[in-house]
């Protein structure tokens, strides 16, 4: 039988949201991994699918093949969907979409121009140092504030695993890559190894395929040299 959700997706900290959720509801899905390195996501057949051009994209097959693109629509739409990690009460379903906003307009633009001028245009030739610091003092200012929020909870609203979380968390855990320290970060550090436990989430982040570099393991220069060749041709410099 046709699996109802059909994910395109890349590993990437955007990319991995729908996969967290999906292994950790445990629900079945058809997978297309989409190659950067082909460009396939500015592909005619993807952009009919994202106009933006970008992962991560779902199609709902059980629902006149209605499309959703936008990770923090994904999970909000698979969140009311399925009916897991989005509380029914009005006052934490409005919490979690706060701290999801608060990912999708804040941690994720910064950390990824953090990350942007440092691991993509950087070794293309194009030093930004004004630029760089500006994104990782951001970012660093925003752990702050998930810190400060951490302080007493579990998780970002109450003690459930939310889609705020499960938004969060590949941005947030990613701070080597963006050079965010998280030094004195304590809160923010115990809800990392909070969820470093969980095996479906951490199985999430092997699928489509495993990119350690982002936390901080594995060849980091030969990952890094890999990834910043796929983005050769968009640095001006
Ligand atoms: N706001 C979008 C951002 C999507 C996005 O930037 N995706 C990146 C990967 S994390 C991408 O597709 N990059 C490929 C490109 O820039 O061509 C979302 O959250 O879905």
């Amino acid at each position: 039988m046709k699996k109802e959700i059909h994910l395109y997706t890349a590993s990437t900290m955007n990319g991995w949201k729908p996969v967290i959720f999906l292994e950790e509801a445990k629900i079945e899905y058809e997978l297309t991994f989409i190659d950067f390195s082909k460009k396939e996501q500015k592909s005619e057949w993807y952009m009919k699918l994202n106009l933006n051009g970008r992962i991560p994209t779902i199609v709902d097959h059980s629902n006149d093949d209605f499309v959703v693109f936008e990770s923090g629509a994904i999970l909000w739409y698979l969140a009311e969907k399925y009916n897991r990690f989005l509380s029914n009460d009005p006052k934490e379903k409005s919490e979690t979409l706060q701290w999801l906003m608060f990912q999708m307009a804040g941690i994720g633009p910064m950390m990824g121009q953090a990350m942007y001028f440092q691991r993509i245009a950087a070794p293309n030739g194009n030093v930004e140092e004004f630029s760089t610091k500006r994104y990782v003092n951001e970012s660093r200012r925003l752990l702050e504030v998930l810190n400060k929020r951490l302080d007493g909870r579990k998780f970002l609203v109450g003690n459930e695993y939310s889609i705020a979380d499960i938004a969060t968390y590949p941005w947030a855990r990613s701070y080597y890559w963006a050079t965010v320290s998280t030094e004195g970060l304590d809160h923010l550090n115990r809800w990392f190894e909070e969820i470093d436990q969980r095996p479906l989430t951490q199985k999430a982040l092997t699928i489509p395929k495993p990119f350690p570099a982002f936390f901080g393991k594995g060849d980091i220069k030969k990952l890094e040299a890999e990834n910043a060749a796929r983005f050769k041709k968009d640095v001006k410099g």
